[in-house]
């Protein structure tokens, strides 16, 4: 695209190295950088570039050497977790020689995290790491466990490359982006086996992010097209995708997409082990769930939903909503828990997750099974019962060092908003939330990306970190290409417009610069630092299309004679000569704010 191109930021490694989209403006303007999604471009039978092979056998190599000598991994988890946990990265060359080059050693890492005690509470307020343990472990109930996480190591006072890399992605400092990630304010999803990601961070104090569904159903089912739905997808701006895929081929599908996102890759288990079972909820059993969590685990799945807060209790509570249970997963667990009459096996098993999310360095998405499928259930007693639940969750996970977020509605109108962040914040420690929109009416199906934009935008502002975006097919049909645009673009504007209201540092600079392009009539200026420089350059172009509009100063919106920005720089240009005579020559020239149409 003209005037846009793609750059690097060097950190203090060669090796990291942070993509952004470069804005080339002209009149003198400096160059404007906005953050950028979209990989470095994949052939998709090769698959990306392993960016981050290299940190994480570091670690895995300075955790080894610590744990060989000191410690016994715990050989129940080391066998059930750890089978596999061989690093799916681990070929990598020469990693050994430079093991300490990037990350801290462990005595250094304690030191980090003691100079760091006084100053962040929270960061001991979630329990799990005991700095007696070895690095790359954690002790739990008198046994080691092999922990690989983000968390693990914030805590520890490391600040990892995938760290580094986002504070400059973000414009923030390294420290402060390890002492959210530390506090569980903030997430890094980042599976050992996904080493193809572009480290990012999902939290209340950075950049609003968005999330694009896609994935395979039965009625479609092309891999190729969901890699170039992917590929669309960040290329637009997503800053994570998930694979929602059911029906056939869900394995290869989801082995291409991983292969070839340079995002992070969430997925819903419950749905591959739904299919194990041949689609009988009753079916399903822990050890059929754990063993997909495993198979998609090895395949590097960064976070996953996990819908262990629908409890049996719970499910009378919904019996008497408008439209029942809306969530997929949520439906499927209440369908077995009432079968069986037995509490959620995710609930009741969630420790055993807890250890083999740790072994990745998995996030847990806490699924909102029982939220609000219409605007009469919002906010009622299933929906913050849940939450309640998954506060506590939260609190388990921390335990074992596991990052986590909180997943919420849904259906929710304009007023009845902020209470969901509010309530979210508290029960669950400030673990970061994300959402589904939320939709603020019903009454506009084929638009429900703007119905839900609107409520985005509104939770993003109040301290939302991730919104999961709808597409206008919601409710009516799979999202095809054009479909995830639309829903990634609505997404785009509303977490920006969030930023901007929370006053992120460097939010409004983008805006200004346009504000800035607008105002001084250099269109190529104001394409490129679109949203959505494509659609901007063809609208104006379907009306003026000749090149020497390019630099006009008006559109046909208003016309040469009614642009109320030229006649503002004329203002400017009087306002400039000073006050003394400004009048006269105003009146000199006509007295007129509007000219005249046609009489000269
Ligand atoms: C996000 C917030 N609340 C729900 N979501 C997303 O909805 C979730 O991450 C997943 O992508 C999608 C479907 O979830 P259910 O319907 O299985 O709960
Ligand atoms: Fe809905």
């Amino acid at each position: 695209m003209n005037g846009r191109s793609k750059v690097y930021v060097e950190g203090s490694r060669a090796d990291v190295r942070v993509p952004f989209t470069e804005v080339v403006l002209s009149g003198g303007e400096p160059a404007v950088r906005l953050y950028d999604t979209s990989g470095p471009g994949s052939e998709p039978e090769v698959g990306l570039p392993q960016l981050r092979a290299h940190w994480i056998a570091e670690r895995d190599i300075e955790a080894g050497a610590v744990l060989g000598a000191e410690a016994e991994v715990g050989a129940e988890a080391g066998a059930e977790a750890g089978a596999g946990v061989v690093l799916g990265a681990g070929a990598v060359h020469g990693a050994g020689a430079e093991a300490e080059a990037g990350t801290r050693t462990g005595t250094e890492a304690r030191a980090g995290a003691e100079e760091g005690a006084g100053t962040d509470t929270d960061v001991e307020r979630a329990a799990g790491t005991d700095p007696g343990t070895p690095i790359g472990t954690i002790e739990h109930q008198g046994v080691q466990l092999p922990c690989r996480t983000q968390l693990h190591y914030a805590k520890r006072g490391v600040v990892t490359p995938e760290m580094e890399f986002v504070a400059i992605r973000e414009g923030l400092e390294a420290e402060f982006v390890r002492s959210e990630i530390a506090a569980g304010r903030a997430i890094l999803p980042a599976n050992v086996n996904h080493p193809e990601t572009e480290p990012m961070v999902i939290g209340k104090h950075f950049l609003t992010k968005i999330n694009a569904n896609i994935g395979t159903s039965a009625v479609s089912d092309s891999i190729a097209a969901e890699v170039e739905k992917l590929t669309w997808a960040v290329k637009w701006g997503a800053d994570t995708v998930m694979d929602l895929s059911t029906g056939k081929h869900i394995h290869e599908t989801r082995e291409h997409i991983m292969r070839n996102s340079p995002v992070p890759i969430g997925t819903v288990p419950l749905y591959q082990a739904l299919e194990k079972v041949n689609g009988d909820p009753v079916e399903l059993t822990w050890e059929v769930y754990r063993d997909t969590v495993i198979e998609q685990a090895e395949q590097g799945v960064d976070y996953m939903t996990v819908h262990a807060g629908v409890l049996l209790r719970y499910v009378p509570l919904a019996a008497d909503r408008v439209t029942g249970i809306v969530s997929r997963g949520g439906s499927i667990m209440a369908a077995w828990c009432l079968a069986r009459h037995e509490e959620n096996f995710l609930y009741t098993h969630f420790r055993e997750l807890c250890e083999i999310f740790a072994a990745y360095d998995i996030a847990f998405s806490l699924g909102d099974g029982l939220r609000p499928g219409s605007i009469a259930d919002a906010n009622d007693e299933a929906q913050f019962a849940e939450l309640r639940t998954l506060g506590e969750l939260t609190h388990i996970a921390w335990e074992y060092d596991v990052q986590v977020m909180v997943e919420g509605p849904g259906h929710v109108p304009m007023h009845k908003i902020k209470e969901n962040v509010d309530l979210q914040q508290e029960i669950c420690g400030e673990a970061p939330f994300y959402t589904l929109g939320p939709l603020t009416t019903d009454v506009a199906p084929a638009y429900d990306h703007l119905t839900s934009a609107i409520g985005a935008a509104m939770i993003g502002w109040f301290g939302t970190a991730m919104l999961c975006y709808v597409t206008p097919k919601e409710h009516l049909g799979l999202p095809d290409r054009d479909d995830v645009k639309e829903g990634v673009i609505a997404y785009k504007i509303a977490a920006h417009a969030a930023d901007l209201a929370k006053g992120h540092p460097g939010a409004q600079a983008w805006d200004d610069a346009l504000s800035k392009a607008r105002f001084e009539f250099r269109w190529q200026d104001q394409f490129n630092l679109a949203i959505d420089p494509d659609r901007a350059r063809s609208f104006h172009d379907e009306t003026l299309p000749a090149e020497p509009a390019k630099t006009a100063h008006f559109c046909s919106m208003c016309g040469p004679k009614f642009c109320s920005m030229k006649i503002s720089q004329e203002l400017k240009e009087y306002a400039a000569r000073g006050m003394a005579g400004k009048s006269e020559e105003f009146a000199a020239s006509g007295g007129r704010v509007y000219l005249p149409v046609v009489d000269e």
